[in-house]
């Protein structure tokens, strides 16, 4: 695998979204917020952590990941498409009739995708099985689940992360993408989840004491070197996100979750976008 920089690793993502705003926009369609938010997390695991090989996606000891919050597929197709699960340009077929790329992840449709996702809540069920199924056959194979506090509002979550407390996967990773936004408001007023620290670790997991920004790749490798010292599991990392991070109109806003992305919302978009862009590739 190449390696890349944290340095490089931000431009990247910031070069995602804005492929992915230009996507959203050229298919009249949305999705931004969400996907914007796991930008980083999303980059950091595909080129630094996970041990996959594009080239044969059923390899068996490949890592596993689950974007249990589906409706962020634009930022994981664009990354499928850049890694070589997909042919360069397939991201322009998104949310096409019979396109291999569906708003939500589908697994028997798109190369790369290990769970069919968009119904929020089951991501984690799901990876408890491929990580118990990893410690029985003795596979080496990480299992990565990312959800959002819409899937953390699902009761099934929680039936999962109490089994996940009682046979204890060292392999299970939860990542938290913490935007504190959701579909149609502010978490706080949907559903609480704090305190969520204590609530892992009343449940068993291993949780870090401190909070981690999702959108700084220097704070997500550090998170995984706390991970690295876990010598039992599951563990859960918990990212400080933004929704709609990079524009100013769009974060912090549940206004930008699923709303189609027009000319004008483009046009004030790029230009902030790539001024960050700039600044990464600059440094
Ligand atoms: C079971 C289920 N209920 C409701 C929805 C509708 N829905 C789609 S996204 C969403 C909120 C997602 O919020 P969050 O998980 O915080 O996503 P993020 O902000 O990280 O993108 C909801 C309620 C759904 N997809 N599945």
């Amino acid at each position: 695998m190449k390696t890349h920089t944290n340095k490089q690793l931000q431009a990247l993502a910031q070069q995602f979204r804005i492929d992915v705003i230009e996507t959203l926009h050229s298919k009249g369609t949305g999705h931004w917020g969400g996907s914007s938010s796991v930008a980083e997390i999303l980059t950091y695991l595909y080129f630094k952590q996970m041990n996959i090989r594009p080239e044969q996606p059923d390899w068996s000891d490949r890592d596993r990941l689950i974007l249990s919050k589906g409706h962020a597929s634009p930022m994981l197709y664009r990354i499928l498409e850049e890694k070589g699960y997909l042919k360069k340009g397939t991201l322009s077929s998104f949310r096409d009739l019979n396109s291999s790329l569906q708003g939500h992840p589908c697994m028997n449709k798109t190369s790369g995708v290990e769970m069919s996702t968009g119904a929020l809540g089951h991501g984690l069920s799901v990876g408890l099985g491929m990580s118990l199924m990893a410690a029985r056959n003795e596979h080496p194979f990480k299992t990565f689940v990312i959800v959002g506090e819409g899937c953390l509002n699902e009761g099934q979550s929680w039936e999962a992360i109490m089994a996940a407390g009682k046979f204890a996967p060292k392999d299970l990773v939860l990542l938290v993408d913490y935007n504190k936004v959701q579909l149609d408001g502010h978490s706080k007023d949907i559903m609480p989840l704090d305190p969520l620290v204590d609530k892992f670790k009343a449940f068993n997991w291993n949780v870090a004491n401190q909070s981690f920004n999702g959108h700084d790749i220097d704070e997500i490798e550090k998170s995984f070197k706390w991970l690295n010292t876990q010598i039992s599991g599951p563990s859960v990392i918990i990212y400080d996100t933004t929704k709609g991070k990079g524009v100013d109109f769009t974060e912090d806003t549940h206004i930008w979750h699923g709303s189609p992305v027009g000319d004008e919302h483009l046009k004030k978009a790029l230009p902030q976008l790539k001024t960050v862009l700039s600044k990464w590739e600059d440094e």
